[in-house]
């Protein structure tokens, strides 16, 4: 038995999305999304998903909230639909009553039920106007103007109930999925196969650029104007997997590595943390990676109360000879499953991308540590899908005991760097409180600790992880 411990008010619960989990796209007056648009591409989502419908969550926040009571969850991220609150997205169009009331009452509902709410304002889904009037993110000060007005009205519209503000997620996901894959809403990538338009070798960074700056002007507005009285917190929630060398007896390899963390993580972290972009991104990018201005910089710099941390997995990193391409994203290096002797890195799950390595949370923790002087951590995701899980009958499914493995061996980790490594980190959200929406693998790949029956009334069935996730904390908290 370990002798790790997680700190006394450890607050952990659970983590959705409102694309992923609402549906009602148009009801009380909301617009459409860019993934509302994107999901209507043939061929873009598996098996021609799309958010229509999802875990109808948005008639069941009853329902949800029960479950999350079910299983002693402290607290639960959901992020707010900006096309809800402000259906055409901009700073001098309307807000949605009704679409900021219906959080409003989610946030009273989830209160009274004992647990602390976390939003997060952008989970991807930019109100598709703003993607048709000027680019979105392409366009960095309209884009800024429009989010800072969008976070105020949710600052001013659930004052002092919300103590935890997530300004976006992912960042990177938006960035290289959206401008440079094309995987992602909105689908702009240079590969001619895939669309007829997008430069992905300057887009993504222009794209981060206005990430940066949108989130560092939310959090001015929250300290300038609402956090004395409100007494809340805020931060950016950054994405990362774990690296570990192709071949550990190859300096480029390793040095591979932490290249591969720059370019995935650092991006945003290291202007926010230490005030510029990572040199290994400048050398490579140039000037398609923009510059700073120094005004942005002084917003930018310091402009996270927590580090709020996306994690799943770990990859091998080979590094590549020669110049990189410019449509390169990932730092002139390949991210693999299997290193130098043909091994995995991790078991198999229902996701492609995804092979799990506690041992590679506990040290990315402490890297992302290191570097930043040592901030606050909220994990704020961590989970993962189960190989095949889709096609069990219920009750085997609901046995989730790969599920229930992941997440003793990655909580366990995190003890680990608390107690042994010294990481503040002081909170955790799962991944996710029910199968849901997810992106481009549509409903093929389930991530809930929760089976949820598309097809039978969407009725809701706690799997096994439902259940003992609260006794792993339990372990691990510390009780006085
Ligand atoms: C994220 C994604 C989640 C995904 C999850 C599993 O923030 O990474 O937002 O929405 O569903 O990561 O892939």
């Amino acid at each position: 038995m370990s002798d790790s411990y997680l700190p006394k008010d450890f607050l952990w619960g659970f983590a959705t999305a409102s694309y992923q989990i609402e549906g009602a796209p148009h009801e009380d007056g909301r617009a459409d999304s860019i993934w509302d648009t994107f999901c209507r591409i043939p061929g873009k989502i598996a098996g021609g998903g799309t958010g229509d419908v999802a875990c109808d969550s948005y008639h069941r926040t009853a329902e949800d909230i029960a479950l999350l009571k079910e299983t002693g969850a402290k607290s639960y991220r959901f992020s707010l639909s900006w096309s809800r609150i402000i259906p055409l997205g901009g700073r001098n169009d309307p807000v949605n009553e009704k679409g900021l009331q219906y959080y409003v009452e989610l946030v009273d509902d989830l209160i009274a039920a004992g647990i602390v709410p976390m939003i997060t304002l952008f989970h991807w889904d930019l109100p598709e106007e703003l993607n048709k009037r000027y680019g979105g993110m392409l366009n960095k000060d309209e884009f800024v103007k429009d989010y800072e007005n969008y976070a105020r009205v949710c600052f001013k519209g659930f004052g002092s109930k919300v103590k935890y503000w997530i300004t976006f997620n992912e960042p990177w996901c938006s960035s290289i999925l959206g401008y440079s894959t094309g995987l992602f809403a909105p689908g702009r990538t240079s590969d001619r196969t895939k669309s007829a338009e997008g430069d992905s070798s300057t887009e993504p960074w222009i794209a981060g650029h206005s990430f940066l700056i949108a989130h560092a002007a939310a959090v001015k507005v929250y300290r300038d104007e609402f956090k004395a009285k409100d007494g809340g917190q805020i931060g950016i929630t950054l994405n990362g997997d774990w690296t570990e060398p192709w071949d550990p007896n190859d300096p480029a390899d390793v040095e591979a590595c932490d290249r591969k963390l720059e370019f995935a993580i650092c991006w945003f972290g290291d202007p926010i943390y230490l005030g510029k972009y990572p040199d290994s991104m400048r050398k490579q990018l140039g000037n398609r990676l923009p510059e700073f201005i120094p005004e942005e910089i002084a917003l930018v710099k310091g402009s996270n109360d927590f580090y709020g941390m996306n994690h799943y997995c770990a990859n091998y990193i080979k590094h590549k000879e020669g110049e990189a391409d410019p449509d390169d994203f990932l730092g002139n290096l390949e991210s693999l499953l299997k290193n130098k002797d043909g091994e995995f890195i991790g078991p198999e799950t229902q996701s492609f991308w995804l092979r799990p390595m506690p041992l590679g949370f506990r040290k990315l923790i402490k890297w992302l540590s290191d570097r930043y002087g040592g901030p606050t951590f909220y994990v704020t995701e961590n989970g993962t899908s189960v190989l095949g899980e889709q096609d069990l009958p219920l009750e085997k499914l609901l046995e989730d005991d790969f599920r229930v493995e992941y997440f003793r061996g990655y909580i366990g980790a995190l003890a680990d760097a608390h107690a042994k490594d010294g990481v503040d980190v002081r909170g955790y959200s799962a991944w996710s409180l029910m199968d849901n929406f997810e992106w481009a693998e549509g409903y093929e790949t389930r991530f809930g600790v929760t089976y949820v029956d598309y097809e039978g009334g969407q009725k809701r069935h706690p799997k096994k992880s439902a259940k003992e996730i609260g006794k792993i904390f339990d372990k691990y908290i510390k009780k006085e």
